[in-house]
């Protein structure tokens, strides 16, 4: 693999930009490996600046679902772009994706668009803290949100206590109201409820985790949590920035069967462009400005181009909903793989829900991060590492899901198998 444009393209970029990277987890450090420079996209393939060609498998981490540079959605985007870009006034777009995302979520009346996953985060917290009058809430360990301050906190001693600032610049203070849970450890959060019951406005859990990797919840682990949401009052939050539209045209809630009172969304409904959403009750979401006291804002919320980008790629899901061909040739491609890595006996493990699915070198179920932090990241950097000389760009991270788009077909999961088949790890 040829390297030489994407090794100067990142020292130029280390010059000018922290680290040479605009998201962290995009300079490679936990693969062992540098970043290349992508020079265009299209379907299930990446092109990078030294002419390579990869499949994708990280899918900008999630909203390419309909592969890279869709026809459709480019063509949606450049009708609106051609008559203007943003005004910072309504548009009627505006209400038919806030219409199309109400229509596929029982459990949402009103919809508030804005520009990031994080903002989004931060405004249902808010709106539930607000809601509630109370100031606590419960994440779970290994749970990510977004950097929002109060999301950046990680456990302290013991498996339940007081959030403790995991990043440098977020204080004490922020996170103090932050508690902290395993993941599918029921019982943990009813210590907590127990404990600070009257307290804690707000759970805010990843339905499917995709940020320890891939971890699906035990069967009614959801539902305890819901029930205990009801008997304390407190305000439960489904973050589904990954998740919705992703397992099915809904959310993870629509496959479990569970109604949260807020849910955030991102990522595949912006299509690839830069957007995020808060939805829920009608009875909470009317608690924001402006027709409620809640304040929150956003110069590019609710963007034409990203709202256009946004319906088309909803349009598609939902007239040709591609869910069962996803989730069989997803899972012909982990099967595929565990073959491979069986027969080399190297210990793995895959979780995998739809066309989301993580491969972990351990040889322990992964139900939580306690489980998933025991993985090989060293294996992982390995395979990564040769994958990417083969062809098949991961998730740069173990700790991230892979997910499949439309564009994929039987042909590029066999030459995945493929180059597994050849892996010296
Ligand atoms: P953004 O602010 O990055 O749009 O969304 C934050 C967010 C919120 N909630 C969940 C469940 C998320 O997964 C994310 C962001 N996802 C990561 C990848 N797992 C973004 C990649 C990155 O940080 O560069």
């Amino acid at each position: 693999m040829k390297n030489h444009k994407n090794a100067q393209l990142f020292k130029n970029a280390q010059q000018v930009i922290p680290g040479g990277v605009n998201s962290p987890v995009r300079a490679f450090k936990s693969v062992g490996a540098e970043p290349i420079f992508i020079k265009k996209a299209k379907g299930p393939f990446l092109y990078d600046e030294d002419g390579n060609r990869y499949i994708d498998y990280c899918l900008s981490w999630g909203p390419m679902i309909l592969g890279h540079a869709d026809k459709y959605v480019l063509s949606e985007v450049k009708k609106v772009m051609s008559k203007g870009t943003s005004y910072g006034i309504p548009t009627a777009g505006e209400t038919q994706l806030a219409e199309m995302i109400v229509s596929a979520f029982d459990s949402i009346d009103k919809v508030r668009m804005v520009s990031s996953g994080t903002e989004a985060v931060m405004t249902a917290l808010r709106l539930a803290r607000g809601a509630t009058g109370r100031d606590k809430v419960i994440k779970f360990i290994g749970g990510y949100h977004g950097h929002v301050d109060h999301m950046l906190v990680s456990a302290g001693s013991g498996l339940m206590t007081l959030g403790t600032p995991s990043s440098p610049g977020v204080p004490a203070d922020f996170a103090k109201n932050t508690l902290l849970a395993p993941y599918n450890d029921v019982e943990a959060v009813m210590r907590l409820f127990k404990e600070y019951g009257d307290q804690i406005a707000a759970v805010i859990i990843e339905p499917v985790a995709g940020n320890m990797g891939t971890v699906l919840p035990k069967p009614y682990f959801l539902n305890e949590i819901r029930s205990l949401c009801n008997q304390n009052k407190s305000i439960l939050i489904f973050d589904e920035v990954i998740s919705c539209f992703r397992l099915c045209y809904g959310g993870a809630q629509t496959q479990y069967k569970i109604k949260p009172d807020l849910t955030t969304l991102g990522k595949i409904i912006g299509g690839g462009f830069p957007i995020g959403a808060v939805g829920g009750k009608a009875s909470i979401m009317n608690k924001l400005s402006p027709d409620g006291a809640i304040y929150q804002a956003g110069t590019l919320s609710g963007n034409p181009v990203c709202v256009a980008a946004g319906i088309a790629t909803l349009k598609q899901l939902e007239t040709s909903k591609p869910y069962r061909k996803l989730d069989k040739l997803t899972k012909t491609l982990c099967d595929g793989i565990t073959e491979q890595l069986t027969g080399k006996s190297i210990p793995h493990k895959i979780n995998r829900i739809g066309s989301m699915f993580t491969l972990f070198f351990t040889d322990c179920e992964v139900t939580d991060f306690d489980t998933a932090s025991k993985c090989d990241t060293e294996r992982y950097g390995n395979y990564f590492r040769q994958m990417l000389n083969m062809g098949i760009y991961l998730p740069p991270s173990q700790f991230e899901a892979n997910f499949l788009s439309t564009a994929h077909t039987k042909k590029h999961i066999g030459k995945t198998i493929k180059a597994a088949g050849k892996l010296r790890l």
